[in-house]
């Protein structure tokens, strides 16, 4: 029994890991281990040496069982230790001084946009990406059967067999935002609604995702007048200019009427855009007076209130203004074009600080 105790304790205390100290456990003191072969001959002895042998056996067993606990405590607080040694954090080394984040260019504009109208009181309406065909679509005097349902290559949400409620799309244009705020905040209003808009369509100048900002102001006399203006307003500060020439020429859309598509003058000398001079005309975006339709959807009577509203592609006139020459490489993710066309993350544009500077 001796030398059984001096095997096993000298094992024990030899054993590098858990992994062979548990063989050794199963060896000494395990249902088939060598203590438990030797409790199995006690049967074989006389009383006498069965009361000698009997404890002596089971001691032994505890002294294992001890010693077996005693060295996996060890070998745990080895690991640890080993752990903390090896996987340390110096927390008190300085943070990165080279800033390598920028803000994406459509987020710029977003914010310069958004500038310029609040500084003429426009307030910024936000809402869902995913809404319902009668937000999106027949609010806006757009009926199933129209052609501009159709061309405007909707994204529909898929529906389970026997699900009757309203399809959902994902918005074509940021419309369904107004409407929800005629609802939520009636008349007078004036906000704008900038946000990403989505329609099946890619090509050199299609991305199934893009921005749109949409504008609109209600009140009891609003006219094309005010709308004249305010776009006057807000070109000259776009595009950082003290003169512009507008022109507006009659076109259609299922939610104003009358409607209009607005160009500005410019030039494209030497490849690069001048804004408010030259012999070219550049169409930024469309406008109209509400349709009376429109409004009663959104909750307001048309014999009292009327406004203007408009729309236009936000990745659009970033492209004009910052010179991006492919509108896809918006959307590519990649670090070089990020770096290159983005802008510093403190810059906040202000139409006192600088819009774009
Ligand atoms: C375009 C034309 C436009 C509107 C959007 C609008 C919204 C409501 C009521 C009436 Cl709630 N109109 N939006 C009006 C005219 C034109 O967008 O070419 N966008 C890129």
């Amino acid at each position: 029994m001796d030398d059984l105790k001096a095997k096993y304790l000298t094992q024990i205390a030899d054993a590098a890991d858990e992994t062979s100290l548990e063989d050794i456990r199963i060896a000494a003191v395990g249902k088939k281990g060598e203590v438990a072969l030797k409790m199995r001959e006690l049967g074989k002895m006389t009383p006498e040496e069965r009361q000698v042998a009997g404890p002596a056996l089971n001691a032994l067993k505890d002294e294992i069982n001890s010693a077996l606990a005693a060295k996996k405590a060890a070998l745990a607080d080895a690991a640890l230790d080993e752990r903390l040694r090896s996987e340390w954090l110096d927390v008190t080394l300085p943070t990165r001084t080279q800033r390598r984040g920028t803000i994406h260019p459509i987020s710029q504009v977003t914010e310069e946009v958004t500038a310029i109208f609040a500084e003429m009181g426009f307030s910024v309406a936000e809402g869902p990406r995913i809404d319902t065909d009668w937000y999106n679509f027949d609010a806006l005097n757009i009926p199933g059967h129209h052609p501009a349902r159709a061309e405007m290559d909707t994204f529909y949400m898929h529906r389970a067999e026997g699900d009757n409620r309203p399809p959902h799309v994902l918005r074509t244009h940021t419309s369904p935002v107004q409407i929800r705020s005629m609802e939520a905040t009636g008349a007078p209003t004036r906000i704008i609604c900038p946000g990403g808009v989505y329609r099946a369509d890619y090509d050199q100048t299609h991305t199934p995702m893009f921005h749109q900002v949409e504008g609109l102001a209600i009140d009891k006399d609003i006219s094309m007048a005010n709308l004249k203006w305010v776009l006057e307003e807000f070109v000259k500060s776009y595009f950082e200019v003290d003169g512009v020439d507008l022109r507006f020429r009659a076109s259609h859309f299922p939610f104003t009427e009358p409607s209009a598509e607005v160009d500005i003058r410019c030039s494209w000398e030497g490849g690069t855009l001048k804004v408010g001079e030259g012999d070219d005309w550049l169409e930024i975006l469309g406008s109209g007076m509400v349709h009376p339709k429109v409004l009663e959807a959104g909750g307001i009577d048309p014999n009292e209130w009327q406004g203007f509203a408009f729309g236009m592609g936000i990745d659009r006139i970033a492209m004009l203004k910052y010179g991006v020459p492919d509108l896809r490489a918006f959307f590519d993710s990649d670090l070089r074009w990020l770096r290159h066309y983005g802008f510093a993350a403190l810059d906040v544009p202000t139409l006192h600080g600088g819009l774009s500077r």
